[in-house]
């Protein structure tokens, strides 16, 4: 192991810990001022989707944009909650019946067959609505305008022209609303998955107040790390271990799914996350060493095997 990866994954493994931690506290049952109860059952199903479990990227793509800059890591730490957040409440909706109708997720059972679908939609509602409570929080900064910076980056990482409008093209292709919709692949996952991903870097770039040319460089690199993070998915569809993934291989050609694989073959796709890898290190040149933990991460996610 050289010695950017072995410090990658002890820092990986670092805000797992931080963000869970995190997390447990901010979904405790405490009231926070103007809140009337936390039901139980409610927060019962909020932490058994968000608690134990996950790599946790998201959160950590926040705190290495932001260690560039030297942002406080309990302020970055807070952001990575908040997009934790939606990264669990979409995985609790998807996994629906009317979505994708999984039995499995983090290696148990998903949210609705633990419970009911109504505490599911309700749960992942929870968490949407948690995670725009915890980016506006003062801490996170002093200044309220980049504190606004970073509630609207991330309405529009998850919502419309991001991760929610994605899923909707996504389900159009499957020809869930009538015929087959031709997708755009690059497209739909830039939405789908790429923009939270995206948004974890360039998060760090508002919080650091960053020149524009540093904040272009994390845009970039985000962009690069998302298309990345979804092949190495499409790869592992074809390729992976069910074991290892903790649900069932084989979902996108069930579902007769146009993916990166469908459309460049198991080879092109592999070679195109070569590509991306190179787009990533060469963006974030403009750090030097400072941008060694990103560049693992981009080869982490490109090579995961879960
Ligand atoms: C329901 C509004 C709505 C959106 C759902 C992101 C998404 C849109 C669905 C997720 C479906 C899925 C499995 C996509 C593949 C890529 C992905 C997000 C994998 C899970 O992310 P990881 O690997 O998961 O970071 P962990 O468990 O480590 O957090």
């Amino acid at each position: 192991m050289t010695t950017a990866t072995a410090e990658f994954a002890k820092r990986l493994d670092q805000t797992a810990e931080d963000t869970e931690a995190l997390l447990a506290k901010l979904l405790s049952d405490e009231l926070l001022p103007d809140e009337i109860a936390r039901p139980k059952r409610l927060m019962d199903a909020m932490r058994y989707s968000s608690l134990n479990g996950g790599k946790r990227l998201r959160p950590f793509v926040v705190v290495e944009s932001s260690a560039v800059f030297g942002v406080p890591h309990e302020a970055a730490l807070l952001v990575g909650a908040a997009l934790e957040c939606i990264h669990c409440y979409s995985l609790i909706h998807d996994d629906l019946p009317a979505m994708d109708n999984s039995d499995l997720r983090r290696g148990r059972p998903t949210l609705h067959k633990k419970t009911d679908d109504a505490t599911a939609i309700l749960a992942g509602d929870g968490l949407l609505t948690l995670a725009f409570d915890i980016v506006t929080r003062d801490e996170i900064h002093k200044d309220a305008n980049v504190r606004l910076l970073l509630t609207r980056a991330l309405a529009r990482a998850s919502g419309i022209g991001g991760m929610v409008g994605g899923q909707i093209l996504d389900l159009a292709g499957e020809g869930r609303f009538g015929d087959r919709e031709p997708v755009d692949v690059a497209k739909l996952q830039q939405m789908k998955t790429g923009a939270l991903l995206r948004y974890g870097c360039i998060a760090g770039a508002i919080l650091g107040q960053s020149s524009p040319k540093e904040y272009q460089a994390l845009d970039d690199y985000g962009r690069a790390l998302g298309e990345a993070f979804q092949i190495a998915d499409d790869l592992l569809d074809v390729e992976g271990d069910a074991a290892a993934l903790g649900k069932p291989a084989g979902a996108d050609a069930a579902l007769g799914k146009t993916t990166f694989v469908t459309q460049l073959g198991i080879d092109g796709a592999k070679q195109r996350v070569r590509d991306l890898l190179a787009r990533a290190d060469s963006a974030l040149s403009i750090f030097g060493t400072k941008g060694d933990v990103l560049r693992a991460a981009a080869r982490f996610v490109a090579e995961r095997k879960n």
